[in-house]
């Protein structure tokens, strides 16, 4: 890798660990950080707070040089969406890879506000696009998308043509029907459909981490000084599922099941996350092919074995509520994850460790969580 790292979506929940583990792995590059710190004001104006209290970067920055001695992250508020700013930004910091990471990220919120999501997510990406094509081809572009893009198909979601059971690199990836559940899940169906294109057509190298349900609080950096914390929502639009249920657990609600809790998806803790996302750095797609999408998950569940576990580990009852999301509520799921098996890091952590980790750690917020504990469901 001959320049530096970009991370759009450096203030999330994701974006800010990746920076640090990206700046610990890279200590002669600059790792530039942008965000508009939306999610911070979305979240409030849902009447809620990440239970884990976020500092403002410029700290979170300050502690990050303190602890491990190193001052390369640099930090920017602004948007992806400005192509000055992008065409800019790419050029003046010598940028040869870019994390995408920066999304409105919730299928809750984006059926309240469809097209601010898609404006959002896909200018972003197109504007990157566009700016790696004027300013430097080579740029390589990983951006975090979801198996979601499928919906809950009734075929085995592959990572090249639908139906072909065998892991073969040599074959150009398709892109099976579009069957996304939410408008979010949608922009992320063309945010990979415009990945592909780009590569087919200005042969950008494109890596399109389709990532499940991001599960936990912790990372190895986090573990250092929780001064370093990343967000953790609970609310009905921001918190996804583990994380929800671990909040709830805490403060003795209910678990929330929606509807009858066969809805299963992918999991991956945050730790593991981290790590598969920093060594897609690594991957040399020009030995692979131009666009190269990876499902990124550790273990499948249905909402059901989830409440299930937390509620047998937590001592919590579980509570069956008509399901406030259009989705199917039974149905076969079967992703495939071979390379992000043969590819990148193997998963460390289960969801069970994930779970228990977290509970211990949400203790500490309990009175924080249960003073926002009507953010939990939202009738309307
Ligand atoms: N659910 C409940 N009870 C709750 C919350 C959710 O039963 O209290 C159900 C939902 O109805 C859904 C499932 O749990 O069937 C997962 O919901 P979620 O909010 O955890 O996840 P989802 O809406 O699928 O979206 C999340 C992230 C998104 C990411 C996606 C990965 O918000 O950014 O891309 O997970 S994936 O699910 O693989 O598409």
């Amino acid at each position: 890798m001959s320049g530096n790292i970009l991370v759009t979506g450096a203030d999330g929940t994701i974006g800010w660990p990746v920076c640090m583990r990206l700046a610990l792995k890279y200590p002669d590059k600059e790792i530039i950080g942008i965000d508009t710190e939306d999610r911070r004001r979305w979240v409030n104006e849902c009447g809620s707070v990440s239970a884990i209290p976020v500092p403002p970067m410029k700290y979170r920055l300050s502690v990050f040089s303190d602890t491990f001695e190193q001052n390369n992250i640099l930090y920017i508020t602004n948007n992806i969406c400005s192509d000055n700013f992008i065409r800019y930004t790419l050029k003046r910091y010598n940028i040869s890879t870019i994390v995408h990471l920066a999304a409105q990220p919730s299928a809750p919120f984006s059926m309240k506000y469809p097209k601010f999501t898609l404006s959002n997510n896909n200018n972003g990406t197109l504007s990157l696009i566009m700016a790696i094509k004027e300013v430097n081809p080579e740029i390589k572009l990983i951006e975090t998308t979801t198996m979601g893009i499928y919906g809950t198909p009734e075929w085995d979601i592959y990572e090249d043509e639908i139906g072909t059971p065998n892991y073969r690199l040599s074959i150009p990836s398709q892109l099976p029907p579009f069957t996304g559940g939410s408008w979010y899940h949608r922009s992320k169906s063309y945010d990979a459909s415009m990945l592909q294109f780009a590569s087919g057509k200005y042969g950008i190298q494109t890596i399109d981490l389709r990532l499940g349900i991001v599960a936990g609080a912790m990372t190895e950096e986090i573990k250092r000084d929780r001064r370093l914390a990343t967000r953790f929502d609970f609310d009905f639009y921001f918190g996804v599922l583990y994380n929800r249920f671990c909040a709830q657990a805490v403060v003795g609600y209910p678990l929330t099941v929606y509807g009858k809790g066969g809805q299963t998806r992918g999991y991956i803790s945050l730790e593991d996350t981290v790590r598969e996302i920093v060594s897609a750095v690594e991957l040399d797609t020009d030995q692979l092919k131009d666009y190269l999408p990876i499902n990124i998950f550790t273990k499948c569940y249905s909402v059901k074995e989830v409440a299930e576990y937390v509620s047998g580990f937590a001592g919590v009852d579980i509570q069956f509520i008509d399901n406030p999301r259009m989705e199917k509520e039974e149905h076969y799921y079967n992703p495939a994850n071979y390379r992000m098996e043969n590819l990148l890091e193997k998963p460390r952590d289960s969801m069970k460790k994930t779970v228990r980790e977290t509970l211990g750690v949400l203790q500490e917020y309990k009175t924080r969580i249960s003073d926002h504990k009507d953010a939990f469901m939202v009738v309307e």
